[in-house]
């Protein structure tokens, strides 16, 4: 069995010491080993292997996130969200060595295998492809064979593209052709710009998936976005979440393999999977594509350390945890 090895650590830098408040509480307070029911466990899959372009470096992600993660408050000013109660333990990242299906295999199993510590599973990319596995894992833990278990993804693209193997701009069409693991009901969020044929769309519209564009984002905003997702999903069955940073503009997530301009404001993505977590029964959240060698001044790392932030207080204001 594939083991998660610890080969991160927060490691107290000797600014922290001279800037550090005595006021002050970090999530690394929040974060602890020994907790037997986590409300939060965190997981890191290093791996971009279903990276087609030159633009790789996803493997980096899961460490770039947790540096920004761990040095946030447990306090958010934005909705006066006090975080502090709340257990998170973070398993590492997943040894992954190579490319090829076996490691989607892996993945699998040690979403499957790992679900049952904590009430949301955070998973750490990783390119995009790894959704496909991390959500068939959660399935078979959640799903049990008769529940209902949907996809909402965030994402510029559809990734539905016809390849016969999986990678980051095809892995949602193998899902969705997947006869035991295919989600109920999926919603694309924030689909913009002109990197996708329409030829896809008809291929959506034929397996059912609905999506919710850019456009409507920015035109009704994100309480009604929010109403027309639980609307689609019918307030039925367990939800994954999943996160494509390059649903974002690249002006403000630029460290991606296909980013473009004309995507949503980072105030926007961070509203939008708060109120997604809090308004849906959510048992999973992934946070994916953020390629840190092509960052510029960690814009793209802090975006996707505050998007988990925000799942954070999504749950916390949910399940009123003290
Ligand atoms: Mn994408």
């Amino acid at each position: 069995m594939s083991q998660h090895l610890k080969n991160w650590k927060f490691e107290k830098s000797k600014y922290m010491d001279i800037f550090r408040d005595p006021n002050s509480s970090y999530i690394t307070e929040m974060v602890n080993d020994s907790f037997k029911s986590p409300d939060v466990s965190l997981l890191g899959f290093p791996y971009d292997g279903g990276i087609l372009s030159h633009r790789r470096g996803a493997r980096l992600a899961p460490d770039f996130i947790r540096k920004s993660f761990y040095n946030f408050t447990n306090y958010c000013s934005t909705h006066e969200t006090e975080l502090s109660g709340l257990k998170v333990k973070d398993f590492g990242n997943l040894d992954l060595n190579g490319e090829g299906s076996h490691i989607y295999d892996l993945i699998q199993s040690d979403v499957e295998r790992l679900y049952k510590f904590g009430k949301v599973e955070i998973i750490l990319g990783g390119d995009h492809s790894i959704t496909l596995p991390s959500f068939k894992g959660l399935r078979r833990s959640v799903g049990n064979g008769n529940r209902n278990v949907n996809l909402v993804v965030i994402d510029q693209h559809y990734d539905v593209r016809d390849y016969n193997f999986v990678n980051s701009g095809s892995w949602l069409r193998h899902l969705l052709l997947d006869k035991n693991d295919k989600p109920d009901s999926t919603v694309i969020l924030g689909s913009h710009g002109f990197r996708y044929p329409g030829y896809y769309a008809e291929f959506l519209k034929d397996k059912g998936v609905k999506t919710v564009s850019g456009h409507y984002i920015h035109t009704y905003g994100i309480r009604e976005t929010v109403k027309e997702v639980a609307n689609i999903l019918g307030g039925r069955g367990h939800t994954y979440l999943s996160v494509d940073i390059d649903a974002v503009d690249q002006a403000f997530a630029p460290a991606c393999s296909g980013s473009s301009p004309g995507g949503l404001m980072p105030y926007e993505l961070l509203e939008l999977v708060r109120e997604l977590v809090k308004n849906l029964n959510l048992d999973g959240v992934d946070i994916t594509e953020y390629s840190p060698p092509f960052d510029i001044g960690d814009i793209t790392q802090k975006l996707a350390a505050s998007v988990i932030m925000e799942v954070l207080c999504g749950v916390k204001s949910k399940n009123g945890v003290k």
